[in-house]
């Protein structure tokens, strides 16, 4: 019922559109590769704009080839990345190594570009120990699997850092979906209180396996989120390299230099399924929902635009795809190297000092393997 007071006690429309507004998406490159807001264009140099480029390819290539290899019983657990290109390596390519990520199960690319060696990527997604045993001088923690869970881990590595008075920021990544976990809000708040030099990318894919964005969230836009948590909220286009790089280096300086935390939202899509476990995208999606996105396609659009500046060419890209194919190659092949795993190995790494109860297994599976 409405109620008989001369005047609302709040305006409704006003409040969302003033809320609206203010997180309107940010872009720099359109969907032709023209430039339409100069004034935000990061100071890139040619060869580093070649460089994203050429990552973007890699990566696509690897996300084509670990398709085929996880179909021919090669690969295991793996999350199709083919679309998110922008919103995942234009990110990581505005850090530092000193930088530390916090991925979820989608960004191994981001990992691979921090320097993680693309066997080890291999080994993870078969599930083998030697995958998550990554390099001591790599800032990056294991792809997270429990959703939202990664945030409130950034906010406490975000602290540490600060603590420790580092020139560097923590950065983590999670879906439309992951926005809608209670970690999501307390890691933010936590990290918005400390002031701690945190980074929060939302992959908005527009799904959760089949769920709808406009499912998940009343909020018309998931970078809203940051404002009652009192941090900074952007929203970009995330098939945009170019905006996704000037905010994410835009959160960076404000991390380092003490203003606290940003959080961004990628407006992305994924092209494949939501894993390669089964799940079928022509369920819930639209043949025209996927035309839709691929026409604003991040290498598409980037490659206009680099070729209008006569940065790159069918000869170059070629050049790339070719190399991405025998790197991949290689490192299946040093992958298929490492000894299988076996049970003995998974008790040896469940603690430093193993529990009375693994220690009596471990003798177990000891007797056993050794016969
Ligand atoms: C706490 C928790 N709940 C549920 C799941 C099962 N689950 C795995 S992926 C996923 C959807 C996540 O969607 P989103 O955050 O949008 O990320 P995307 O996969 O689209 O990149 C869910 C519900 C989980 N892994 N963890
Ligand atoms: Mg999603």
């Amino acid at each position: 019922m409405a109620s008989k007071t001369k005047k609302a006690i709040v305006d409704v429309k006003k409040q969302f559109d003033a809320i609206s507004k203010q997180f309107e998406m940010v872009q720099i490159l359109n969907e032709k590769g023209e430039v339409v807001n100069p004034d935000l264009m990061p100071d890139l140099t040619d060869e580093q704009l070649v460089e994203l480029m050429t990552r973007m390819v890699w990566t696509r290539v690897l996300d084509q080839r670990s398709i085929s290899l996880n179909r021919q019983g090669r690969l295991g657990f793996y999350a199709p990345t083919a679309g998110q290109e922008a919103s995942q390596l234009a990110s990581q390519y505005a850090l530092q190594k000193e930088d530390y990520i916090l991925p979820g199960y989608r960004d191994v690319p981001q990992m691979i570009w921090h320097g993680l060696p693309l066997t080890k990527a291999f080994l993870f997604s078969r599930g083998h120990f030697v995958g998550n045993q990554l390099p001591e001088n790599l800032h990056v923690l294991p792809p997270q699997i429990i959703i939202g869970a990664q945030i409130v881990q950034t906010a406490g590595v975000a602290l540490g850092l600060k603590k420790h008075k580092k020139d560097a920021v923590a950065i983590t990544y999670t879906g439309d979906g992951g926005s809608s976990q209670g970690d999501f809000y307390e890691g933010m708040n936590f990290a918005g209180a400390f002031h701690a030099p945190a980074i929060f990318v939302v992959q908005n894919n527009q799904f959760a396996i089949s769920t709808p964005r406009e499912k998940q969230t009343a909020a018309p836009t998931l970078a809203q989120k940051a404002a009652a948590t009192g941090i900074v909220g952007i929203q970009v286009d995330g098939m945009d390299p170019l905006a996704v790089y000037a905010a994410t280096k835009f959160a960076r300086e404000r991390g380092v230099s003490g203003e606290g935390p940003t959080l961004i939202e990628t407006m992305t899509y994924r092209y494949g399924p939501h894993t390669l476990s089964g799940d079928d995208p022509t369920r819930y999606r639209t043949k025209e929902l996927d035309g839709e996105w691929e026409l604003k396609d991040p290498i598409v659009r980037f490659r206009a635009f680099l070729e209008g500046k006569g940065l790159w060419n069918e000869e170059k890209e070629n050049e790339v795809i070719d190399r991405a194919k025998e790197e991949i190659k290689q490192a299946i092949k040093e992958a298929d190297a490492i000894p299988k795993q076996k049970v003995t190995d998974l008790l040896k790494n469940m603690y430093e000092v193993p529990t009375a109860n693994v220690k009596e297994q471990l003798a177990i599976y000891e007797a056993k393997e050794s016969k």
